[in-house]
């Protein structure tokens, strides 16, 4: 893993926005094997998630944490290397990152393909979240991160358009995000292409208890 920026910019940066997007995380030389490989786990072993919820529908493929730990030692590694616990430990000034016990839910892969698939809306369960990306979005693709840094749905204030932030993955990339602080969402997929994100987990050790249910309201399968 090639040594992350943990200079007093990025520190100031994440603690002002509640994000820091980090580029060319892993070699260039790996990054095609890698979107690859990807691909050909969620083929094989995927799952396809297809939910309605009111208006907002989560509709892409996943694949999560056990089947990775043993299809793809690599990237599980990447995961559990203790330089990035110590790098997002620096970032955010939080002390005690761990892995998270949920493996299930702990790093994933999701793939995103045709138009009209789209991940709602939605607060992740537990800071910290660091979003791995495999594939590259042109502007007319879709498939956009978006994101309110610092929203409060307990305010009584929504967020205003000006405040939204779209990221564009590019592979290679990474945004380190507290999910909690973060309402996010992928947009819409506007033409056909593979998009493919690594979502990992970092809890703080003294962060809340995730809500039951959450595990089974995103991995199980459409009826
Ligand atoms: O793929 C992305 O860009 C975001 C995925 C996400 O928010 C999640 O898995 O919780
Ligand atoms: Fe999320």
């Amino acid at each position: 893993m090639k040594v992350l920026p943990s200079s007093r910019a990025s520190k100031e940066r994440f603690r002002k926005n509640g994000y820091l997007v980090v580029d060319k995380v892993i070699p260039s030389g790996l990054r095609d094997s890698w979107k690859l490989t990807a691909l050909r786990i969620a083929q094989d072993t995927g799952r396809s998630i297809r939910k309605e919820v009111g208006n907002e529908i989560l509709r892409y493929r996943v694949v999560t944490g056990e089947t990775i730990r043993d299809c793809w030692p690599e990237l599980y590694d990447f995961y559990s290397a203790r330089e990035l616990r110590s790098w997002i430990s620096e970032v955010t000034g939080t002390e005690g990152i761990t892995l998270s016990s949920h493996l299930q839910s702990a790093i994933n892969i999701n793939v995103l393909n045709e138009p009209g698939e789209v991940y709602r809306w939605h607060f992740d369960a537990e800071p910290y979240t660091a979003l791995l990306y495999l594939s590259d979005s042109e502007p007319a693709d879709g498939g956009c991160l978006e994101f309110y840094p610092n929203a409060n749905l307990e305010s009584s204030q929504m967020p205003t358009a000006q405040e939204r932030i779209k990221f564009r993955p590019r592979c290679g990339s990474l945004v380190l995000m507290d999910g909690t602080r973060c309402y996010h969402r992928v947009s819409p997929i506007l033409r056909r292409h593979e998009r493919v994100s690594i979502p990992m987990v970092f809890p703080a050790q003294a962060s809340q208890a995730r809500p039951e249910n959450l595990d089974s309201y995103l991995y199980d399968q459409a009826a």
